[in-house]
This record gives structure tokens, sequence and C-alpha cells, in this order.
């Protein structure tokens, strides 16, 4: 009889046990349905990085790495190479996988809804970094975290028109894109636009994405220099392609910052080395060292806690004149 009543206990034991997992973890009722979370156990976290197209996104992903093993969260990566389709099947592997909490950097801006609704419905918190999504429903994650982009571009813009103040103009701009459909793309975009509006005499006379990266930029610099007579100013989205174009204007004979001022986004070393030797103008930081940041996020809303919706980086606009001195303490 003994025997019999210790295995009612034992079994009772255990029903009780798995429900209370059950109810710290479950998708309703915990913050997180990850295995490791709800019992104080190891955060998991499932990343989904653009890919590796630029210095930027390097420096990014080892960020993000780094700050995982400091602050003791496994982390499951994983590198899109620059498609959507490779970010949503990562996605809904980590769903599968029944992570802790997602994070990801969107490639292009739309076409989430579906993905991040079934991480919703399956309990798990999701955190954009460094790229936005437009969607309208703002309850499939639960904050974003990177730069301003269209004040990136406007930066960029009030250079320029500081720049040219007392010239007449006309002030020719050939402009390399980024992705195309990203939001950096398109907020640096009109951030630009926005800042040289108010003055006819500068003129985007061609505009086209390089894809953000080096190969790409210098291919459509090659084509903006065979089509357009005069160009004076370049517009670079990112440093890999302003560098890129850099080749392409010296192949053409002409001097990259004197004979075609060059403006650039991001602040990478090699960035910073080229305006030591005259060939950017100015360059617009954009700040890929979020991993830390990332973590503190993450285990917030794996435990529950509020976050603030946007969470923004600190980034400064270096002109030529203040490269040599900052060179040496440029972490990327
Ligand atoms: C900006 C980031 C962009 C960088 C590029 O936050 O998404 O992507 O400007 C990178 O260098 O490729």
């Amino acid at each position: 009889m003994a025997r019999r009543a210790a295995l009612v206990l034992a079994a009772a034991l255990l029903a009780s046990s798995a429900l209370t997992g059950c109810s710290t973890q479950g998708p309703a009722a915990g913050p997180s349905s990850g295995a490791g979370a709800g019992r104080g156990g190891t955060i998991t976290l499932g990343f989904s990085q653009v890919g590796a197209e630029s210095g930027w996104r390097t420096a990014n992903t080892k960020s993000v790495q780094e700050a995982a093993k400091k602050a003791g969260i496994d982390l499951k990566f994983s590198d899109a190479q620059q498609k959507q389709e490779n970010q949503i099947k990562a996605l809904r592997t980590f769903i599968q996988q029944k992570v802790d909490v997602i994070a990801f950097s969107p490639v292009v801006e739309s076409g989430w809804d579906t993905v991040l609704k079934e991480a919703k419905d399956a309990g798990i918190p999701v955190i954009l970094t460094d790229r936005a999504v437009d969607t309208k429903d703002t309850s499939l994650y639960k904050t974003f975290l990177g730069s301003d982009f269209v004040k990136e571009g406007r930066s960029a813009g009030e250079w320029l028109t500081g720049a040219y103040a007392n010239e007449p103009g006309p002030v020719n701009i050939v402009e390399l894109q980024g992705t195309t459909g990203s939001a950096p793309a398109n907020d640096r975009k009109a951030g630009f636009a926005e800042a040289i509006r108010g003055d006819g005499k500068f003129k985007i006379v061609a505009s086209q994405s390089g894809d953000f990266t080096r190969a790409k930029g210098k291919e459509v610099m090659q084509a903006f220099l065979k089509s357009q007579k005069d160009i004076d100013v370049l517009y670079a989205h990112n440093d890999d392609m302003a560098l890129g174009a850099i080749q392409a204007i010296e192949e053409s004979g002409k001097k990259p910052g004197t004979d075609i001022k060059v403006i650039s986004v991001d602040g990478i070393k090699d960035a910073f080395v080229a305006m030591t030797e005259g060939k950017i103008n100015v360059v617009v930081e954009c700040n890929p060292l979020l991993g830390d940041q990332l973590m503190e996020l993450a285990k917030k809303v794996v435990a529950g806690e509020n976050v603030p919706p946007r969470v923004e980086t600190e980034e400064g606009v270096f002109p030529q004149d203040k490269a040599a001195a900052a060179l040496p303490s440029r972490k990327y």
C-alpha cells in the first residue's frame, strides 16, 4: 500500500511541477516561452543579421556576438546574405526552437507582418535592431534600437548647404543609395533631400542603389561618370559605397574630395583614413556598436519589464579636418 501511495504522491508532485513550469513560461502567462528563461536559466536569443555587406555590418555582428558572450546569453545567429526570405526562414526556425527572444535587423522595411504575428502568437518577444519595419501594428515588436536615418541624411545635406553657402551653383549631385527598400536608404534619401530643398542651386542629377557594397558602389559611380558630364558632389548612403566610388573617380582621372566632393555615412575606420587623405569631405556617423544595449533590452523583455518603444544611439558628424584627431579612438 505504502509503495502505491508513494507512486501516487510522486505522480501528483510531477504533475504540479509541470503545471507550475507552464504557468510561468507559457505564452499566455509568462513574458517568454523559452526553455531557459522561465526558470531563471540562460536566455536564448535568436538573432537574424542582414548579411556581411559592409564594414558597418561586420562591426555590428562583432558587437552583438561579443555582447551576448559577456551577458551570458545563448546566441543563435543567422546571416541572411541580404535576402528577406532567408530572414523570414531564420525567424521561423527561432520560433520552432522556442527561443526566449528574437532580435533582427530587417533588410527591407516591408513584408514582415505575417512572421511577426507568428512570433507574437508563440509568445516570443521581438526586438528590432538597426533597421525598422513599416508595420502598422506596433504590438508586433517590443522596441527599436538604432539610429535616426532621416537625421543622418539631413546632417549630410546641411553640411553640403554650409559648404556651398557662398557658391552661385548649380551644384550637381550624384547619389549612391543603400539597399532598395531598406529603412536607411529610404530615410537617408529623404533627410538629405529635405535639407537641400530650400536652395534651387542643388540638383540631384542621378540617384541609384549601390546596395551598400564597395563593388556595386564603384560600378554605379563608373556609370554616373559616363552619363553625367559635370558632377560636383557624391552623396553615398554608406562608407563602403563611397570607398568603391572613390576608386572609380580616381580611375577616371579626377580627384575625390577636390574635383568631386564626397559625403558619406557610417564612420568606419577606412572612411576616416580616406578623410585624412583628403578623399572624403565629411562622414555622418552611424553607430553599429549596439550589442550591449541589445542584451540589456533582451533581458528586460524576457523578464516582462517595460522598455521604451525606441532607443536611439548617440552619433556625430565628422568633417575632414576632424578626422586625424578622431581616428585613433575609432572603435570600428
Ligand atoms: C545602418 C545600416 C546600414 C549601414 C550600411 O544602420 O543598416 O547597413 O549604413 C549597412 O553600411 O550595410
